[in-house]
C-alpha cells in the first residue's frame, strides 16, 4: 500500500494511523508500548492544542537510534563553533577526532592576526596507563602545552566517558592551571557522553558552564544602535554569514553569536545587548532564561530558514526595538530581496508542488526546514526531533507538565538570580504588553506540531525500522536526515539530504539561503536518477541467521 497518491493537491494526509500500527507490530509488547507514546499522529486544536508525545527519554536498548552523545552536544555543537576559545578533550582521540570539523561550522576571524583555533584537533589522547592511574596529570602537561603554543585567551576542557568512570577531576585541574596562569580564563565541562540520554543534555552543560564562567566577565559593549545576541545559530556552511550581511543591511548591531562565527569577547560582554533571539530552542533556551533572569535581556524565538520566516523575524526584531527608521530599512530590505527569492521560488515551486518531505533531525531543523518546502509547495508527511523535548514539539506550555526523571536530575539547574549591579530592565511593564500585542512572543515557542498538518505522523527518536516503514508506506520524494541514514535511505531509491552538514553546500539560511535551498531541492526531487537504484538487499537474497546455543 502506499498513501503517496493520497496527499494530493491539497496536500492532506491520511493512512498515517495504519502505518504506525504497523511500525509498532513489529516490537515485543514492553517495547510498542513505549514507542506508541513516541510515534503520534498529529491532530491540532485550539489554541495550538496538539497531543502528548514521550520525548528526551532512554533509547531502548537494541535499537538502532540516529542519536549522539552528551560530548558531542556540548563540545561538538555549543562550544565547537567558537574560533578562540582553545578546546581540549580529555579522552581517548577517537572523541576528538571525530567530532574534528564533520559539523561544517565555519569561521571568519575579524583579520588574518586574529586566532583561529578551530582547524586544530586538540585530545589528550587517554591511554591504557591513565586509565588506571588516572589522567589528571597528563591533562595538566596537556594544558601547558597548549598554552605554550597558542597563548589563548580561554580554555575550554571536555569530558568524555573514560574520564568520569575513572574519576578524574578536571575542575580543580582547571583551577591549577588558572592559578599557574591567571590571565587565562580555564574552564571545564562535565559533558561525559554518557550524561544524558543524548546530545541534549551535553547542551545543557555546555550553557550552563558558559553562563558561570564567560558571560559577564568582560564589559565591551559593541558600538551601535539596536544591538542583540542571537542565540542557538551556528554557521553550519556559512548560514551566520548570511545572517550577519541582512543585519548589516538592517543597520542593525548583532553583538554576538551563540555560537555561529563568534569569538571569546563577544560571549564575555553579551550580557551588554538588548535583546536576545533564539533560533535553535532546543540547545540553548537555558542560556536565554538565565540571561534574562540574571541582567535583565528579554528574550523571544525567531527562524532565519525559509524566505518567509526570515522576513517575519527581521520584522520581530524591528517591532522590538520600536525604532520607525527601522522597520522602513527592514522592510525596504525585504523588498529588494524577494525580488530574486519569488523569481526563482515561482519557477521552482512549478515543478515542485504537491511533492512530499520527510525531517528527522536533532532538536530544531525538523521545524525550522519545514518552511522552506512550504514556500516550494511541498508537504512535510511526517517528522521528528532525534533528542527534543516535550516542548519543542508541543509547545513551552508544556513545561510545568513535564515529569522531570532521573537523567534530567542528573544535569544541575543553576540557581540564578537577578545580579545587584548589572540587572538592567530593557523594557518597562507597559511596553513588554505592548510587544505582546504585537505578536512577538515574548518567552514563547510553539513548537513543531502545532505548524503541521493533522494527520502528519510525529516520530521521536526515530529508528531504522521505522525508517524503512516510512519509505514503503510514504515513499516521500526527499528524505531530510543525517550521515548515518543517508545511504541506506538513497539505496532505497529515495534522495536524502543531510540537513546537519548540508551535505557539501550551503548556506540556507536567509534569503539567499533559501534560493540555494529551493534549487538544491528541485534537483533532487525532480532527478530520476533515484529511481533506477536497486538496492543491494532486493537484488541479493537475505542473508538470514539464528541465534542457538547450548546445542
Ligand atoms: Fe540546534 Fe543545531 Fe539542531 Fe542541535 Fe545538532 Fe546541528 Fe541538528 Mo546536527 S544545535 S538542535 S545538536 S539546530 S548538530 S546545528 S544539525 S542535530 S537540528
Amino acid at each position: 500500500m502506499s498513501v503517496k497518491k493520497e496527499t494530493g493537491a491539497a496536500g492532506k494526509i491520511s493512512g498515517s494511523a495504519e502505518i504506525r500500527d504497523e511500525m509498532l507490530r513489529k516490537y515485543p509488547a514492553k517495547v510498542a508500548r513505549r514507542r506508541a507514546k513516541q510515534i503520534v499522529v498529529n491532530k491540532v486544536e485550539q489554541a495550538e492544542q496538539v497531543p502528548e508525545i514521550l520525548a528526551n527519554t532512554r533509547t531502548i536498548p537494541g535499537i538502532l537510534t540516529m542519536r549522539g552523545c552528551a560530548y558531542a552536544g556540548c563540545k561538538g555543537v555549543v562550544l565547537g563553533p567558537t574560533r578562540d576559545i582553545l578546546q581540549i578533550t580529555h579522552g581517548p582521540i577517537g572523541c576528538g577526532f571525530y567530532s574534528w570539523l564533520t559539523r561544517r561550522n565555519q569561521t571568519r576571524p575579524k583579520s588574518d592576526s586574529l586566532p583561529n583555533y578551530m582547524p586544530y584537533a586538540l585530545s589528550t589522547d587517554m591511554q591504557e596507563e591513565e586509565i588506571i592511574f588516572g589522567g589528571e596529570k597528563k591533562l595538566k602537561k596537556a594544558i601547558e602545552e597548549a598554552v605554550e603554543l597558542f597563548h589563548p585567551k580561554a580554555i575550554g576542557i571536555f569530558a568524555t566517558c573514560p574520564v568520569g568512570l575513572i574519576g578524574d577531576d578536571i575542575h580543580s585541574a582547571a583551577r591549577e592551571m588558572e592559578e599557574k596562569y591567571p590571565d587565562i580564563n580555564i574552564f571545564a565541562f562535565s559533558c561525559e557522553g554518557y550524561k544524558g540520554v543524548s546530545q541534549s543534555a551535553g547542551h545543557h552543560i555546555a550553557n550552563n558552564k558558559v553562563f558561570s564562567d564567560v558571560v559577564g566577565q568582560k564589559e565591551l559593549p559593541k558600538e551601535g544602535e539596536f544591538r542583540f545576541n542571537i542565540l542557538g545559530e551556528y554557521n553550519i556552511g556559512g548560514d551566520a554569514f548570511e545572517i550577519e550581511r541582512i543585519i548589516d543591511a538592517c543597520g542593525m548591531t548583532l553583538h554576538s553569536t551563540f555560537s555561529g562565527n563568534s569569538e571569546y569577547d563577544e560571549f564575555a560582554s553579551a550580557h551588554t545587548a538588548d535583546l536576545n533571539v533564539v533560533m535553535c530552542h532546543r540547545s540553548i533556551n537555558y542560556m536565554a532564561d538565565m540571561m534574562e533572569k540574571k541582567y535583565g535581556i528579554p528574550w523571544f524565538k525567531i527562524n532565519f530558514i525559509g524566505a518567509q520566516a526570515c522576513a517575519k523575524s527581521l520584522r520581530k526584531i524591528a517591532a522590538y526595538f520600536g525604532d520607525e527608521k527601522l522597520m522602513e530599512r527592514v522592510e525596504t530590505l525585504i523588498a529588494g530581496e524577494m525580488v530574486e527569492v519569488e523569481r526563482v521560488r515561482t519557477e521552482i515551486a512549478a515543478r515542485c508542488k504537491g511533492k512530499t518531505a520527510m525531517l528527522f533531525v536533532g532538536g530544531s531543523r525538523a521545524h525550522h526546514y519545514q518552511e522552506l518546502f512550504k514556500e516550494i509547495g511541498m508537504t512535510t508527511m511526517s517528522a521528528g526531533y532525534e533528542f527534543g523535548h516535550r516542548d519543542d514539539y508541543e509547545g513551552r506550555k508544556v513545561l510545568p507538565s513535564i515529569t522531570v526523571d532521573a537523567d534530567t536530575r542528573n544535569i544541575e539547574e543553576l540557581t540564578v538570580e537577578a545580579d545587584p549591579a548589572r540587572y538592567r530592565p530593557r523594557k518597562n511593564e507597559a511596553a513588554l504588553a505592548g510587544l505582546q500585542d504585537k505578536d512577538l512572543r515574548l518567552g514563547d515557542y510553539e513548537g513543531m506540531m502545532a505548524e503541521m498538518k493533522d494527520n502528519a505522523l510525529i516520530i521521536d527518536d526515530l529508528n531504522h525500522h521505522e525508517a524503512e516503514i516510512l519509505l514503503e508506506r510514504y515513499k516521500p520524494d526527499v528524505f531530510c536526515a543525517g550521515i548515518k541514514e543517508k545511504y541506506v535511505i538513497q539505496k532505497s531509491g529515495v534522495p536524502l539530504k543531510q540537513l546537519h552538514s548540508y551535505d557539501y553546500s550551503g548556506p540556507y539560511a536567509g534569503f539567499k539561503g533559501a534560493i540555494n535551498f529551493y534549487r538544491e531541492i528541485d534537483r533532487l526531487v525532480n532527478s530520476k536518477i533515484f529511481s533506477y537504484i536497486k538496492a543491494p538487499w532486493d537484488k541479493n537474497p537475505e542473508l538470514a541467521g539464528s541465534y542457538v546455543w547450548n546445542k
